[in-house]
């Protein structure tokens, strides 16, 4: 997508920033390869949004996608968990660390809610949505609705795991979505992000890249 997109800071658009937390930063637990690239052009689009919300991966320590919860296996191999194959992680946002606070050089100090996720110890959470059973909901998609939002604009850390799936669950909920890639970075194992892009295409989800959007 090339056209430019015309983003006022309308009543009805709203800014998703997902897991910008030190885990995910430079020297945490699970860096994103340029995770800290992020935040420039995040700081950037929220001085044009009106409605922010954050995203916060929060994880009770021995959580389950944890690959030290489980006797002999390694981070970023994979398990069987109840509700189907899990990747397992390094230790990451545990709650109440400073790995899991949200990154001070955000500055969005208008954002109006941050949802917790993960924090059910048998149940992993990559979208702000719905858990990874695909049962347990966050309230997200009511919180939205209720307060009349169309369009969502996903941004945040990591583009092929939390991003991507808080942008497909927030099409699959009926808001027009978009992704804005360089405000995201990717893990990228195993080819989670050429997977990512094509279910992102695939659910209808507009990858486009902020100098798109009008204002900025
Ligand atoms: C994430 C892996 C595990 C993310 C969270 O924020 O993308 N990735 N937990
Ligand atoms: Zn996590």
């Amino acid at each position: 997508m090339t056209e430019p997109i015309a983003v006022t800071p309308d009543e009805t658009d709203i800014l998703i920033v997902t897991d910008v937390q030190y885990d995910f930063l430079p020297g945490g637990a699970l860096a994103v390869p340029e995770g800290d690239a992020v935040i420039e052009p995040i700081n950037r689009l929220a001085r044009v949004f009106r409605h922010v919300v954050l995203t916060q991966d929060w994880h009770p320590a021995g959580h389950a996608s944890f690959a030290s919860a489980h006797a002999g296996k390694k981070p970023f191999e994979q398990t069987k968990l109840d509700y189907g194959p899990q990747i397992l992680w390094p230790d990451h946002c545990v709650q109440g660390t400073q790995g899991a606070e949200i990154s001070r050089d955000l500055h969005i100090p208008h954002a109006q809610l941050v949802i917790r996720k993960g924090y059910n110890p048998g149940i992993d959470s990559y979208s702000g949505f719905v858990g990874a059973d695909r049962k347990t909901s966050t309230g997200l998609a009511g919180y939205l609705r209720e307060r009349g939002f169309r369009r969502v604009f996903c941004t945040g850390l990591a583009l092929d795991f939390c991003v991507a799936w808080t942008a497909i669950d927030a099409k699959a909920a009926g808001f027009e979505t978009y992704l804005v890639e360089d405000a995201s970075r990717a893990i990228d194992n195993g080819g989670s992000l050429a997977r990512a892009r094509q279910d992102l295409n695939a659910a209808g989800v507009a990858r486009i890249s902020s100098p798109q959007l009008a204002g900025i």
